[in-house]
């Protein structure tokens, strides 16, 4: 079942294991594995595939313009996906892409078109088409918890209290005892703590999750559920995206409705399906995993929050830890819902700090994070620029900032719309410089990628914890079918030395390793901060 990484693991095969031959009769092998595999690779397919792949998050601002007028585009997005399908990306998760005015474009004034600084739709569709060509899945963020104030079903509403808009959002009277009561709830943010907002000079608030200027649609009313399935259809069926991102996803009914929350998602996903048989969903539920839980009866995917700062604490602490047993226990606790859920993996997302900030700078540690997410069990998410270790931290713009594709003077890409703070040529080395270093992390998750890609078992595979004693030493296997690897990540800074029990001697051959290890018998030595997968 080995399938690609041969050279990884011809120069392995003689490494670890002292082949005894000459420079000559290595390179000689090393080309008849390669040409060998090489063949294989050609005739099979992908052992992945989407929406079990990877999937990279774009904020289409930040990533490349293509017009000069400092905002990243649709065309820009177009003529960057040979660099995506270069990545081995199998999925592309787009943030809003519908008119707003802000920058971020979580407020909508328009489900059915796309912003004039990214586009047109016409761009969009050409967009679809080269992505699909190169089987490249496309999800778009589904912003319909909440319109924007400035919506004109909004503006309708505040204007005409007769308006057939009015009921697609939520009111109440300023002396009804609810808005008192609510508007004494804490959030973590301040702009949350009301949540019910006075339309000035009338006795009227409304419901605004979370903030005055994001109201929030009404769900109880059948007229705006239909007009939110007919936004549904219109990607799907007209424009052809492959799926949303569906943001907010718990917040539909307030907190004490989540029934009413699990029930929205199975309707809406068996009216997305009438447009689309195969459509994807995945949901935002910011949340642990017995609230996440009951979402997937709707949602076939949801975002794992959990893992990520599992993984960041792990990789910051050097420490194995329980990261790997956590793992389990949430993926078969959410397996007694739905056996077919698809286990939405990350580091971080757009609402984060950067992984790289989240490690302080340390590229071994940014690395290590990649190396467990592509290894363990999960659909993982990657965010843009997280692959060429862009820094960024709280307020949102600054997690946001504009890719770095080259040299300023070379770069005919890069997006200028605010002034970079964590993510600049003196912090993150260029795409097209790390390109040609195979040391690079943008090199580091290609190779990761890859390697998962090609592994059923790394793709689909069940998880198995080992604990080898050694706190600094991720271990464990990953299984599917006849293909078993055993897995190990050194998290730390020194040489690690592992024994390995009798039951595991089997695995000895290498399918991967990022760094030379040495391995005698049942002992495998680590080299710092490095990855290795054996299989029997
Ligand atoms: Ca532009
Ligand atoms: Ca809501």
């Amino acid at each position: 079942m080995r399938k690609t990484k041969f050279l990884h693991f011809a120069l392995a095969a003689s490494i670890a294991f002292g082949t005894a031959c000459s420079t000559a009769e290595k390179t000689n092998q090393a080309e008849a594995v390669a040409t060998a595999q090489q063949t294989q690779v050609a005739e099979q397919e992908k052992a992945s595939k989407w929406p079990r792949g990877v999937t990279y998050e774009i904020f289409v601002q930040s990533f490349c313009d293509s017009n000069d007028d400092g905002i990243g585009d649709i065309k820009g997005m177009t003529s960057k996906l040979d660099y995506l399908q270069d990545l081995g990306v199998e999925g592309i998760w787009l943030m809003p892409i519908n008119p707003s005015p802000s920058y971020h474009k979580y407020n909508v004034t328009d489900y059915y078109d796309i912003h004039p600084d990214y586009g047109t739709l016409e761009d969009f569709k050409q967009f679809l088409e080269e992505a699909h060509e190169r089987g490249i899945h496309v999800v778009m963020d589904l912003v319909v918890n909440h319109s924007g104030s400035d919506h004109p079903w909004f503006q309708e509403a505040v204007r005409n209290p007769d308006s057939p808009y009015r009921d697609y959002y939520v009111w109440a009277h300023k002396d009804d005892p609810q808005t008192q009561k609510e508007g004494k709830i804490l959030a973590g943010d301040s702009d949350n703590v009301n949540r019910w907002h006075q339309v000035p000079g009338s006795d009227s608030l409304y419901y605004g999750y979370f903030y005055g200027g994001m109201p929030d649609l009404n769900f109880d009313s059948p007229e705006l559920r239909e007009e939110v399935y007919k936004i549904g259809r219109f990607w799907l069926s007209e424009v052809g995206v492959d799926g949303f991102r569906l943001d907010a996803a718990r917040h539909i009914f307030p907190d004490d409705r989540p029934e009413d929350n699990h029930q929205f998602w199975v309707d809406f996903r068996n009216e997305m399906r009438k447009a689309k048989e195969d459509v994807y969903l995945v949901g935002e539920v910011w949340a642990e995993a017995d609230v996440v839980a009951p979402y997937m009866k709707g949602l076939p995917a949801l975002f794992n929050f959990d893992m990520g700062y599992a993984i960041t604490e792990a990789v910051n602490k050097e420490d194995a830890g329980v990261l790997v047993e956590n793992h389990k226990k949430i993926r078969d606790f959410y397996k007694t819902v739905n056996p077919d859920f698809v286990d939405a993996t990350f580091l971080t997302n757009h609402d984060q700090n950067r992984i790289m900030s989240e490690v302080n700078g340390d590229v071994n540690k940014a690395k290590m994070a990649a190396a467990l997410l592509f290894t363990l069990p999960g659909s993982p998410y990657m965010y843009y620029g997280e692959e060429i270790g862009m820094r960024g931290k709280k307020p949102d713009e600054l997690i946001r900032e504009p890719f770095i594709w080259d040299n300023k003077e070379a770069d005919d890409c890069r997006a200028t719309w605010v002034v970079p703070q964590y993510s600049t040529e003196q912090t993150v080395t260029p795409a097209a410089i790390q390109m040609e270093n195979e040391n690079s992390i943008l090199n580091h998750y290609k190779t990761f990628i890859e390697l998962r890609n090609n592994s059923k078992a790394l793709t689909y595979g069940e998880l198995e914890p080992l604990n080898l004693g050694t706190q600094e030493v991720s271990a464990f296997i990953r299984q599917y079918e006849d293909e078993s690897l055993l897995v190990l990540h050194n998290l730390s800074g020194q040489e690690v030395t592992v024994n390995l029990p009798d039951n595991l001697t089997a695995y000895d051959d290498v399918r991967f390793q990022n760094k030379a290890q040495t391995r005698e018998t049942n002992m495998l030595r680590l080299a710092p901060y490095s990855t290795v997968v054996l299989e029997e």
